[in-house]
Parts: C-alpha cells; sequence; structure tokens
C-alpha cells in the first residue's frame, strides 16, 4: 500500500499483534493490555444488567467520546446544567466508564449497585462478548460506528502514541486491519453483530454513525434522546436546549477544556486525555490512504458485508 502523508522511510513496518498487547479470544482481537482477558471473563460471569441500564458501545475511534458526552448529558440534563456539568472537569470516559477497561479490570466482581439510575456504561466488546444478563434484559444498547478508513487512521494516530511506537508505519496498521487484526477487530464482525441487533430489537439497540450524526446533529440528537427514554419536549426545542448540548458536545468545545488538553485519567495507560481529539474530521483518511488502498479495502469489506444490509461508504 502506498500512503499519501506517512511514517518515515526508516519506520518499522511491522509490528506484530502481540507487540500492542493484541490476543485473539472468543472471535476476536482484544487489546489485552488495556482490556485483560480477565477482566472479560469477570464481566461476563457477574454483571448483572437492569433494564434500566444504559451502555455506549462502539469499536474504538468510532465516535466513543463525542457519543458518551452526548448520552451523559441528555441523560443528566435535570441535575446539572452546562456551566456545571461534571463534563467541564472530567473526560467523557471517566463519566462513562467501560466494563472491561475500568470496573471488571480493578475488581473482578464489583458492587455496582448503588449507582444511581439509569446506570451509564460503556464497551468495545462486540455484542456476542457481552453479559447475558445484558442480552436477556431490557436494557439499552447505543452502538456507534465509522467509516473504516478514517477509524483506520484515527487508531494509527492513536495506537502510536498510546503505546510509543512513533515509527509504527500506516501500510503495516492498514494491513492488520484488512486482515481483521486490530483492537477489538475484525471491524465487519463487530459492526454486524450490533447492526443484525439493532434489525431484531430496535428499541433495544440503537445503530448511529458518525458522518450522520455530523451531518445532522439535531436530528441525530433528537432520535439519540427519544431512544435513550429521555426526549426533548416542545418547550425545550423551542428554546435551544438540543442546539446547546450539541455545541457543548462538540469536537471543539471539548478539546479545548483544560481537562482534555492537559489532564490524564487516573490509572488509566492512556498518556494524555488529549490523545481522544485529534481532528474529529469525516474523510481526513483522505490525505493518509492512496486510491490503491481505498479501493484494497473496499473490496474486503465489500466480501465480508456481502451476505448483509450493512455499507459503509
Ligand atoms: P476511543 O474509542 O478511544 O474513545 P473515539 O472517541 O471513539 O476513541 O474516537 C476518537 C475520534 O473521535 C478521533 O477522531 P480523529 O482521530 O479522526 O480526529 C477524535 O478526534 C474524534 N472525536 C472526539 N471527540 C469528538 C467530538 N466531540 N466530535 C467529533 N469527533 C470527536
Amino acid at each position: 500500500m502506498e500512503s499519501k502523508k506517512s511514517s518515515p522511510a526508516s519506520s518499522t513496518p511491522n509490528i506484530s499483534p502481540s507487540a500492542q498487547g493484541l490476543i485473539q479470544f472468543q472471535g476476536f482481537w482484544i487489546p489485552s493490555r488495556i482490556a485483560p482477558i480477565s477482566s472479560i471473563i469477570s464481566f461476563q460471569k457477574y454483571f448483572q444488567a437492569l433494564d434500566e441500564d444504559i451502555i455506549v458501545a462502539s469499536k474504538p475511534k468510532a465516535g466513543t467520546t463525542w457519543l458518551k458526552a452526548l448520552v451523559f448529558t441528555i441523560v443528566n440534563r435535570y441535575s446539572y446544567t452546562l456551566s456545571n456539568t461534571p463534563l467541564n472537569s472530567a473526560n467523557p470516559h471517566q463519566l462513562i466508564s467501560h466494563f472491561e477497561i475500568k470496573f471488571y479490570k480493578e475488581n473482578p466482581n464489583p458492587d455496582l449497585s448503588k449507582i444511581p439510575s439509569p446506570r451509564l456504561f460503556s464497551t468495545h466488546l462486540p455484542y456476542p462478548m457481552l453479559a447475558d444478563s445484558i442480552k436477556r434484559s431490557n436494557c439499552r444498547i447505543v452502538y456507534i460506528t465509522r467509516n473504516p478508513f478514517d477509524i483506520v487512521v484515527s487508531n494509527w494516530h492513536f495506537i502510536r502514541g498510546v503505546h510509543n511506537l512513533p515509527n509504527w508505519s500506516l501500510e503495516d496498521c492498514f494491513e492488520m486491519f484488512c486482515r481483521g487484526e486490530e483492537s477489538y477487530g475484525p471491524f465487519w464482525d463487530h459492526a454486524l453483530g450490533y447492526w443484525n441487533m439493532s434489525v431484531e430489537k430496535p428499541s433495544n439497540i440503537l445503530f448511529m454513525r458518525y458522518e450522520e450524526l455530523k451531518e445532522d446533529p439535531v436530528a441525530q440528537t433528537k432520535r439519540l434522546a427519544e431512544f435513550l427514554g429521555f426526549p426533548f419536549s416542545i418547550e425545550e426545542e423551542k428554546t435551544g436546549v438540543v442546539n446547546q448540548i450539541i455545541d457543548f458536545c462538540s469536537f471543539n468545545n471539548l478539546k479545548d477544556l483544560e481537562v482534555n488538553k492537559t489532564g490524564k485519567m487516573p490509572r488509566s495507560i492512556i498518556p494524555s486525555n488529549k490523545l481522544f481529539f485529534r481532528s474529529g474530521k469525516v474523510g481526513d483518511y483522505i490525505n493518509y490512504l492512496s486510491p490503491t488502498a481505498v479501493e484494497r479495502l473496499s473490496n474486503v469489506l465489500k466480501e465480508k458485508l456481502s451476505e448483509s444490509s450493512l455499507t459503509f461508504n
């Protein structure tokens, strides 16, 4: 693959999955330094879902941080104003934490019963790996996905920062992605699991796309609020509450908050919160991937999704 703006010629061309701590488990590649297999097993064994629970699900780099900010703000808008919301001093990942990266990593069987309802959780795990209690319950799952070309580029920047692999080549990252060897990959199996369930159980699983949220934030934010069971009233719409929430959760606003410019989450291996905010654009991949590479991944997707109604542009 030729990349347009790739790493230097002296780059480390091949980084094995294990150099990033990737381990294949239950059919997916798990970044085990961030999400230990033991924490996934504990989550599957012990987590007891409640019908009121809300779970933000995604593959890394699909728009998780943005979606968490929106979900937290929508659900808590009667408790906090935008000037005193905890989002002003905490990264969205601290307010909606991952099962496998936080709760079950810190304690194999944490007491989650004291968390006020609705409990807000998140996960990067694919649908088949969720605890059975989630699948049996009536809880709500919001899944966000994004065009995989932007995900590859975003992930390449992120992984180099997190694992201190400054010379890892985009070519190698891209090839691994096409083989499905990337965090929580294969991408297509991850998206398909949630897509199929969103078709089967639309009142329990909402399937969102980063690009649609960018293109029509008002319609998508209203759709999200309705799904979560916290719809906007006519009065709120009239007084501009929807737009205020969208502006607060926008890339530029969140990126410029001190906590996201200079902060770091306690006990996290992510060295800085600013790694969650890079360019925040749709189609940035065009500056990195050659037309040949784009065609190659498009063909992989076409083949992998050939029996599904799910498509990516
Ligand atoms: P994570 O899964 O590691 O939390 P995630 O939040 O899903 O990452 O994705 C980060 C991407 O979302 C980054 O994209 P980029 O590398 O292409 O720039 C990041 O910039 C973007 N992002 C973060 N917050 C927002 C936001 N509020 N609005 C739009 N994009 C955002």
